[in-house]
């Protein structure tokens, strides 16, 4: 098995990136006893120019997912923790992929279509090319499983046929077809502000989500003011329905516990969401600021993230370059 994942350094780490993806690569890479070898979170800068990056933001960005990493306890002996665009391969391998990716596969991506909207003529290129640097993120490692949030899965199931379509055309099992894992009881949270929409770095509104980097007081402020609606907490899951920032508040509740839906609502059901509040914010404010009290210690100590970073990189150049001369063999560019 090997496992491979990243994050956008595009904003703030929210909480959906951390219960939909940090805290499960944490748990897999301690269940399987990783090594750097076959274990590899990357911060993707190169994904993250896909829309309009101001220069200094992105470079702070890029440190701050590198210690969100391993705040979170992804360990740097076990795991390579490095920045896409400091291994060539992922562009190479991701130009020669797009080249083998047809259009219409890309057009039917729903991040796509979100992202560019009505205006997708004036969108850039790499917005639609996306999905086949992300093929090229994975494929490089020859990663067997993709640890992501629900809204990832559409583009590993899209590597797949990437994958697919590449060993039918050159040989045979180059590439293993990698699978999507999608963990916990949080694998979509939503926003505080609209319980039908995904919490999104790219939201507008920070009250909208929880950063790692928010303070107890923060956090208290902004589930204060996050949406609910008019009911008392319903006792079972059937009661749920049509009623998104109850299920929402109700799985964040769970989740950051380490618990199922199942087990929370038995205990909060029947309850008013004023009470209900009160303990997810001491949930919440247990389990996030000493997070980013770590994340703080680690910004103040580049030089360590620096170091890092490079022994990552190092790692993961090592494995992508057989790859990415097997491609070039297989394809006849060598
Ligand atoms: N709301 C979410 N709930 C659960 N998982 C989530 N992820 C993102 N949002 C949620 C997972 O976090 C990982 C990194 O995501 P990404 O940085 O590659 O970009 P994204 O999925 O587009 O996340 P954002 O926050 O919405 O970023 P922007 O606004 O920049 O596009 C992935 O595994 C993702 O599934």
């Amino acid at each position: 098995m090997t496992i491979l994942s990243g994050i956008q350094p595009t904003s703030n780490i929210h909480l959906g990136n951390y219960l939909g993806a940090i805290r499960n690569w944490v748990s897999l890479s301690r269940a399987q006893n990783a090594t750097p070898q076959n274990s590899l979170f990357c911060v993707v800068d190169l994904h993250a120019i896909t829309v309009a990056q101001d220069p200094a933001k992105l470079r702070q960005a890029v440190l701050e997912a590198a210690a969100a990493y391993l705040a979170c306890g992804l360990d740097p002996a076990h795991n390579s923790i490095f920045v896409q665009s400091h291994v060539s391969g992922h562009a190479e391998l991701g130009w020669i992929l797009g080249c083998q990716t047809p259009l219409g596969w890309l057009y039917r991506m729903t991040q796509f279509k979100d992202k560019a909207g009505k205006d997708r003529d004036n969108s850039g290129l790499g917005l639609l090319a996306y999905p086949a640097l992300m093929a090229a993120d994975i494929l490089l490692y020859k990663a067997t499983q993709v640890p992501v949030g629900e809204d990832q899965k559409q583009h590993v199931e899209l590597t797949r046929d990437i994958a697919g379509a590449f060993n039918h055309q050159f040989g045979e099992n180059f590439f293993p077809l990698p699978e999507p894992l999608m963990m916990g009881e949080a694998t979509r949270v939503m926003s505080l502000r609209d319980g039908t929409k995904k919490m999104s770095k790219s939201d507008a509104s920070d009250q909208s989500r929880l950063n790692l980097l928010d303070d107890a007081d923060t956090i208290a402020d902004k589930i204060k003011r996050a949406k609910t609606d008019p009911d008392a907490l319903p006792s079972d899951a059937a009661g749920l329905a049509n009623r998104p920032e109850a299920r929402n508040l109700l799985t964040i509740y769970a989740a950051v516990q380490g618990k199922s839906l199942a087990d929370v609502l038995p205990e909060v059901g029947g309850g008013q969401f004023s009470g209900f509040k009160a303990k997810l914010t001491a949930a919440l404010v247990d389990h996030l600021p000493p997070i980013g009290q770590r994340m703080q210690q680690l910004l103040a100590d580049k030089a360590y993230l620096q170091q890092v970073l490079t022994t990552g990189a190092a790692n993961a150049n090592a494995i992508a370059k057989p790859t990415l001369q097997g491609v070039m063999e297989l394809m006849g560019l060598r």
